[in-house]
């Protein structure tokens, strides 16, 4: 692998077996859930979602929001609201205070569904939902949260090639317990280095230096900018200039631009670095 270059692979076996899985469980739902990461609220979804799943009312979460700014990740809720079909809430896997809006959002989203199979004269039934994202997203997290304060399982419903488990969250919604995953599919590789940023990527499609090297230009050019350079005590976010200010050298005097990206990554994606959101919001 080049180790200069930007370069992600993806694995186009994986990603039309895990669309596959990701349609069968699809047609079991009247609502999905989309999880992305607040750090990035749009590379962490596709453009053409809208194509990968179907026209079934989706509700939009944008997890992880303690890990982003605040005011900047209001300002993309309000866009993601304008600029799709969906509403949007940013969570946070800590804590309770998005759970009883969630739960709302998806039961309304469900309720004309609901409403056109009793005028065809069936029962009322609860509403079926899932959760999607792409890898590390949060997904499982926001269905312990949604499952953990009724945790009936309500046995098995035959899906097309396995059973699926179901969770009763109330009397009006019931949760498929596994996610479906959205493949990290990606041509553009500077959105697949984002989600090399947020772990949404393995670590074994990518060498950590270039896709450091990509972050450490995204976060010169941000209004962090300062606070990073003194959180590294360098006059410039280079891998170079932060490898030499730990004394990581190696070599004789070569400066350890490999150890100091691995360092790099990890601090973005613990926060250290403040809290960052690397889309551009749309004008
Ligand atoms: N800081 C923070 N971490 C989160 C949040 N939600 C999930 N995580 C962490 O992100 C990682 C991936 O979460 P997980 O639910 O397994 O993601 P999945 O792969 O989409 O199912 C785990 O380490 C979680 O603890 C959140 O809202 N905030
Ligand atoms: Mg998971």
């Amino acid at each position: 692998m080049k180790k200069d270059k930007l370069h992600i692979h993806w694995y186009p076996g994986h990603i039309a077996k895990a669309e596959r899985q990701l349609k069968e469980k699809l047609s079991l739902v009247d609502v999905v859930i989309e999880v992305r990461d607040s750090r990035i609220p749009l590379s962490s979804s596709y453009n053409n979602i809208r194509k990968l799943l179907g026209d079934k009312p989706r509700l939009l979460l944008l997890n992880k929001a303690d890990l982003a700014d605040k005011n900047e990740l209001l300002k993309w809720v309000k866009y993601l609201k304008e600029t799709t079909d969906c509403n949007v809430i940013a969570t946070e896997a800590k804590g309770n205070k998005d759970l009883n809006l969630v739960v709302k959002n998806v039961v309304d989203l469900a309720e004309p569904k609901i409403q056109a199979l009793m005028a065809k004269g069936l029962l009322r039934r609860p509403a079926r939902a899932m959760v999607v994202g792409m890898p590390n997203v949060g997904k499982s997290s926001v269905i312990n949260k949604l499952t953990q304060s009724s945790k009936t399982k309500i046995g098995a419903k035959a899906g097309v090639t396995r059973q699926q488990q179901w969770v009763r969250i109330n009397p009006k919604l019931e949760l498929l317990d596994t996610p479906g995953i959205i493949p990290t599919r990606q041509d553009d590789q500077e959105q697949a280095a984002k989600l090399a940023f947020v772990s949404s990527v393995s670590e074994n499609a990518y060498s950590p230096e270039p896709v450091a090297k990509f972050l450490l230009e995204l976060l010169s050019k941000s209004e962090h900018f300062e606070f990073i350079k003194d959180y590294y005590k360098v006059e410039d976010l280079s891998l170079e200039s932060i490898a030499i200010q730990r004394k990581w050298i190696i070599k004789g005097e070569n400066p350890d631009t490999e150890r100091t990206a691995i360092y790099v990554l990890k601090d973005f994606r613990e926060g250290r670095l403040g809290k960052i959101i690397l889309d551009e919001l749309p004008e």
